[in-house]
């Protein structure tokens, strides 16, 4: 992999050089070049940086260096002195741009990014880089730019953020970490937090190593560890979970309550709408009816039911939208709907722990739970049923169900 850094403070790169990064590179896997921005400002005082339009406090960077900078790599020019070596494998890199306003920096994205033959991050300083750069990039010399956040919280430049960037991506180049063992290992986390580490000795200060991982059974070590590690989550990365729940937590623990589903906000109405006409598909190809709300609704609908049931949201890690459902006082109980999940989620729990949640919000003046499925929804009528729900009697529910409907009634009872 090559990977380029534009900077005015090449020096900030220097630890690249270090450890298992460093070797690598002496190891002709990867090929890492910093290059100072400054080389490019042709001016006597090599400025790159000028006063806002706009006015407000602080420098921005100016657009020409980062232009000339820009165009020596994807384009180096024949014979001159900066000029960057012969391009690589792709004929342009993926540009990124660290910065506090860009789209989160993950383990999924750095993975992503770690299978790029050529990459190259530009290091902004002072309050940032004209926005045209940004333009300039991907219009003009065709490149994947990406704006990429480290965390919610604000440094004075880009370097650190690049830093932290190559070293994860960087580490997931094949051959890169020696032990392939402890990234496959890592990347079985399911996305829950590293469970507590120890080595000898054995006792140490009066505290002694766990039992349960000097005794050498490794599947009583291998479920330690993964209790140990929900718990963690549990406790410090409640946020975490419905992705581990979503890669693969045994069940128990997704019904274990740990799971966050969270209240909708009305910024969620797109979104629901994108997921409810997806999932409502099957039931219109086993019902053979289009003509039904989650299919036919529009956005200022689901806007309106927003303010008329109570409705909640589950996202995935990278902040997908990826289940929902909601429920109100309707005629003579607690009507649930809209039970829904994205495809690539199901399978894991998350339904149940959906459907429990929304039956656990039923004021105690409710004492039934009752929903709709299509008629032909055999699977959805199998889960139903599982779940404790009954075909309703006549007018049992006080409702109306919907044509090609079948209502299901629970009783809800109360602890
Ligand atoms: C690039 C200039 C400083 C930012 C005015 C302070 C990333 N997670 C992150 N936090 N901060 C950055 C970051 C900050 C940068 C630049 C990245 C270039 N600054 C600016 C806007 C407010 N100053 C980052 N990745």
């Amino acid at each position: 992999m090559r990977i380029d850094v534009l900077t005015i403070f090449p020096q900030y790169l220097a630890p690249l050089e270090l450890s298992l990064i460093g070797k690598a590179q002496r190891d002709g896997l990867l090929d890492v070049r910093v290059h100072d921005l400054r080389e490019f400002a042709h001016d006597r005082h090599r400025t790159v940086d000028d006063t806002p339009y706009g006015g407000g406090a602080g420098m921005v960077m100016k657009p020409e260096p980062w232009a000339a900078a820009l165009d020596a790599l994807v384009a180096p020019a024949k014979g001159s002195a900066v000029a960057v070596a012969s391009a690589s494998a792709s004929a342009t890199p993926l540009l990124i741009v660290p910065g506090p306003a860009g789209r989160p920096f993950t383990q999924a994205f750095a993975a992503e990014l770690a299978t790029r033959p050529w990459l190259a991050f530009a290091c902004g300083r002072y309050e940032g880089i004209d926005e045209r750069v940004y333009e300039y990039a991907a219009d003009d010399l065709g490149l994947r730019v990406e704006v990429v956040s480290l965390g919610d919280y604000v440094l004075n430049g880009g370097e650190v953020a690049v830093l932290a960037m190559v070293e994860a991506i960087a580490r997931l180049v094949p051959g890169v970490v020696g032990n392939a063992e402890s990234l496959v290992e890592e990347s079985h986390s399911d996305g829950l937090l590293e469970y507590p580490v120890y080595t000898k000795p054995a006792s140490w200060r009066g505290r002694d190593v766990p039992p349960v991982l000097l005794g050498g059974d490794h599947g009583r070590i291998a479920a330690w560890r993964r209790e140990r590690s929900i718990e963690r989550t549990v406790a410090r990365r409640p946020d975490l979970l419905p992705a581990a729940a979503l890669t693969g937590l045994p069940s128990d623990d997704v019904e274990g309550g740990a799971l966050r589903i969270t209240t909708a906000v009305p910024a969620d109405a797109a979104e629901l709408l994108v997921l409810q006409r997806c999932c409502w598909l099957a039931e219109v190809r086993d019902n053979g009816d289009w003509d039904i709300p989650p299919v036919t609704e529009e956005l200022d609908d689901v806007r309106r039911d927003l303010s008329q049931w109570s409705q909640w949201v589950v996202r995935d890690p990278s902040g997908r939208l990826v289940g929902g459902v909601r429920a109100r006082l309707h005629g003579n109980g607690w009507e649930i709907g809209r039970l829904m999940l994205a495809p690539d989620v199901r399978g894991r729990g998350l339904g149940k722990a959906l459907l429990e949640h929304a039956e656990a919000a039923a004021p105690a003046s409710a004492d039934i739970a009752y929903l709709i499925t299509g008629q032909a929804s055999a699977a959805n009528l199998r889960r139903y049923k599982r779940a404790g729900y009954r075909p309703a009697r006549p007018g049992e529910t006080g409702s109306d169900p919907f044509r090609g409907t079948v209502e299901l009634v629970k009783p809800l009872r109360r602890a």
